[in-house]
């Protein structure tokens, strides 16, 4: 049967964000586990999914769009998103002058106040560009709120960034100084 590689990304974002206990996984500091570890708890999640191999996995990281796990050396992990109660260490970093944060209407009446919160999430998730912020936007609204994070000035101030991936970046809480709707 066909895999559904959308289904299984989700799943895997699931099992490597947030609960990997429930799949039987322990995520080392870095947010690592085996490849094997995980595909062995995937072909248990689902009958559909028995026959399940690493090549399926490499074909979800073959998809068109956002670069969401690192796979290295036999181990995997996701580069940004966790809600896990563990923090996960992330490479801190120097941002680049500018990043932006795409968020709601409603979301913006209280970052205007309390300035960017990692909310659920163990960081605040910048992206690089305009574009993308507004994509992280449209998840949520049709209206959306783009914020310009004068990053390098924040980072001299104190706050930490950390390396997401190649367009996602990380951060601990950003005050309302450093923010500016666009
Ligand atoms: C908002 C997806 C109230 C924040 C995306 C956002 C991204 C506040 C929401 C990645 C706040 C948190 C992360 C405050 C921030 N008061 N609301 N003080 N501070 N917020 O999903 O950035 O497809 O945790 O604006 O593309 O939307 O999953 O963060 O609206 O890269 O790979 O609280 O997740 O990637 O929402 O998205 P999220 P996010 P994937």
């Amino acid at each position: 049967m066909e895999i559904d590689l959308v289904q299984l990304s989700r799943t895997i974002a699931y099992a490597l964000r947030h609960q990997p206990a429930s799949f039987g996984l322990t995520l080392d500091e870095e947010g690592w586990v085996s490849v094997d570890s995980l595909v062995g708890a995937l072909c248990q999640h689902r009958s559909a999914w028995k026959q399940l191999q690493i090549s399926d996995i490499e074909k979800v990281m073959a998809l068109p769009g956002k670069r969401r796990y690192e796979l290295r050396d036999g181990r995997i992990r996701a580069y940004y998103g966790h809600s896990i109660q563990q923090r996960m260490l992330r490479e801190a970093a120097t941002p680049p002058t500018y990043l932006f944060h795409g968020t709601t209407p409603a979301a913006y009446e209280q970052i205007r106040q309390s300035g960017l919160l990692p909310m659920g999430r163990q960081y605040v998730h910048l992206s690089e560009d305009r574009e993308t912020a507004l994509q992280v936007a449209r998840r949520r609204t049709s209206q959306p709120i783009i914020l310009v994070v004068a990053a390098l000035h924040a980072h001299q101030a104190g706050v930490q960034f950390y390396l997401g991936n190649d367009s996602v970046w990380l951060a601990d809480a950003i005050p309302p100084d450093y923010l500016t709707r666009q």
